[in-house]
């Protein structure tokens, strides 16, 4: 596959620092060398350019918006080129508020392109709170409901119709520290969450055979890895960790089982921090699961995998 590195290298979206940092950790990883390894032609298109940080209180609920916005276009302007192009778009986050300029951007082409959507958002956090909700003010707190047409209407609208995306489009893996309003929105929006519990009890496979059950030659997968999904003990650099994550096999299953569809078209790979981690370990497990992403297996195998069906 042509395959695109966009590099984001912003926090505005946290309140902790230094997943700004990503983009470089992901690169010295060898992200680009690891995917041309496994035959892709891969174009990084270097580091796209916004505000800094500035360090603020949120206002209004919000925290940064005018820079989460700045980043936002850009990267939703990069992830249209990447696509209009013929490439698959992969952001190198960043903070995971990225995220609404990127599938703003897939979801855009997808209507296009008369192709069905489907968003599968791996994750410790429901990442759907709004300003009335939000504990922090983070807008990478907030991505799925401005997706969902919750939130300001600068980025509800990156898409050219608001919401981006409806409930039934996006599937949530891994979650584990849901904020009482999330809760409640969750239900209320019907959003379908395999959460650690489910997990626990029935396990990654079958969340992963149900999340991807209606996938067929029409749709479009776009993933959105926020790193923080993996256990604080295998991808320790994270600036929002939560204990009870899936361990580097589960990880693996699921990247493992979203290749095997063969409709993977676009991808984020958000929240790694560098300034955090414990020698570039998180973006080393990051690029794993990445190769996975793309191909890579033990043993040369039917796509999809028997046993999968
Ligand atoms: N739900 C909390 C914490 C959080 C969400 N996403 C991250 N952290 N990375 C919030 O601030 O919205
Ligand atoms: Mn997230
Ligand atoms: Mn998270």
């Amino acid at each position: 596959m042509d395959l695109s590195l966009i590099g984001a290298p912003t926090d505005v979206g946290a309140s902790v620092p230094g997943c700004r940092l990503g983009p470089g950790g992901l690169r010295i990883a060898g992200i680009g060398t690891a995917l041309a390894a496994l035959g892709h032609d891969v174009e990084d298109v270097g580091d796209l350019v916004g505000p800094p940080n500035p360090r603020l209180s949120p206002v209004d609920g919000y925290r940064h918006l005018p820079e989460v916005t700045a980043w936002n276009i850009a990267v939703r302007d990069a992830v249209a080129d990447a696509l209009h192009r013929g490439r698959l778009p992969i952001l190198l986050g960043g903070d995971h508020s990225l995220a609404v300029g990127s599938i703003s951007a897939v979801a855009r082409h997808c209507r296009a392109e008369g192709r069905r959507l489907l968003v599968v958002w791996v994750d410790a956090h429901a990442d759907i709170n709004t300003a009335t909700m939000t504990p922090s003010g983070n807008i990478h707190g907030m991505p799925v409901a401005c997706l969902l047409g919750f939130g300001p209407e600068i980025l509800t609208g990156l898409s050219g119709q608001v919401p981006a995306l409806t409930p039934a489009d996006v599937h949530q893996v891994g979650l584990r520290r849901v904020d009482a309003g999330e809760k409640r929105f969750l239900v209320e929006q019907g959003l379908s969450v395999y959460d650690m519990r489910f997990i626990d009890e029935v396990g990654m496979r079958e969340a992963l055979r149900r999340a991807l059950a209606d996938v067929d030659e029409n749709t479009h997968v776009h993933l959105s890895l926020d790193v923080d999904f993996v256990d604080p003990a295998v991808a320790p650099g994270v600036g929002t960790p939560v204990v009870g994550g899936p361990t580097y096999r589960e990880a693996q299953l699921c990247m493992e089982m979203i290749a095997d569809t063969g409709r993977l078209r676009s991808l984020d790979v958000v929240e790694v921090n560098p300034a955090l981690d414990v020698r570039n370990t998180t973006s080393t497990l990051a690029v794993d699961l990445v190769e996975s992403l793309f191909g890579k297996s033990t043993l040369l195998r039917m796509t999809p995998h028997p046993s999968a069906t």
